[in-house]
């Protein structure tokens, strides 16, 4: 007899095999889109950086003042949060020409950076708390005008960053949305085995305790998972701030900065020292 159709069982193992090819092009797929979301947050991060590593590498040929004072000239260049640039504004010793060198912002001595920030906060919005580490670090490499700029061209406008919280104030974005996070002073940096990243405690270098700037993203997962702010409870200090003895590991408020409050949540982060974890 000739045959003139499928038998059930043929349309459906035809079905099957189609919805089984269809699901491995989608986990392909997938995997390939999540890659590729990596590598753009890598290149980010990386470009970030790179502005950061070229200014930081300037500070221990810089001397001549009291430790604390150069730490808080290092943190008004590089701003961890409004607080920070809220305080260089208040601070800066606009009138006195010739001040005791124990004043720590002097008009004539600001730097171009502090210079941009003190303009950009008084004449621009009202910046919410909410993504101050991530705005400012935005404010820092894209406006502080260290290494000329942030390769500009490259970096691409409601891709690469945008307002999430609506306060006029950029932040640099991952590859999923969410803003990168910086902290100028990581103090209990840890590496994912659980191990300090810096020696901050023993390390004789007063200026920047053998520190560097640490940024990252949340990961695919959205969850930060670092300690951000003071171990006492006390809210709505993020960071060291200018006023808070910064970078100083002795001060053991700030011991936990840097480190994970859940390392499941920080498990997927990425970070600027990311080549350094893995070593
Ligand atoms: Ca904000
Ligand atoms: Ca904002
Ligand atoms: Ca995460």
């Amino acid at each position: 007899m000739k045959r003139t159709a499928f038998t059930l069982i043929e349309l459906l193992v035809v079905v099957a095999t189609i919805l089984l090819l269809m699901s491995l092009t989608a986990v392909a797929v997938s995997s390939a889109r999540s890659s590729q979301r990596r590598n753009q947050t890598r290149v980010t991060i990386s470009k970030i950086n790179e502005v950061l590593s070229s200014q930081w590498r300037t500070y221990p040929s810089q001397s001549g003042s009291p430790a604390f004072i150069r730490r808080n000239r290092i943190t008004a260049d590089l701003p961890p949060n409004w607080k920070d640039v809220a305080y260089l504004v208040a601070n800066t010793d606009f009138k006195n020409p010739n001040p005791p060198s124990q004043i720590e912002f002097v008009a004539d001595r600001l730097t171009r950076a502090q210079k941009t920030y003190i303009s950009s906060y008084r004449n621009g919005p009202t910046p919410t708390p909410e993504f101050g580490d991530d705005e400012c670090i935005f404010l820092a490499v894209m406006y502080g005008g260290f290494a000329g700029c942030l390769d500009c061209a490259g970096l691409r406008v409601n891709k690469d960053f945008k307002d999430t919280d609506g306060d006029g104030w950029n932040e640099f974005v991952d590859a999923w949305g969410n803003p990168l996070s910086f902290i100028l002073w990581p103090v209990g940096l840890q590496k994912p085995d659980g191990t300090n990243f810096f020696n901050a405690a023993s390390s004789t270098d007063t200026l920047t305790f053998g520190m560097r700037p640490f940024v990252f993203s949340a990961g695919p997962d959205g969850q930060y998972g670092i300690e951000m702010g003071q171990s006492n409870g006390s809210p709505g200090i993020e960071n060291l701030s200018l006023d808070g003895n910064c970078g100083n590991p002795n001060y053991s408020l700030y011991t936990t900065l840097g480190s994970p409050s859940s390392a499941r949540d920080a498990a997927d982060n990425l970070t600027n020292f990311d080549a350094e974890f893995r070593r």
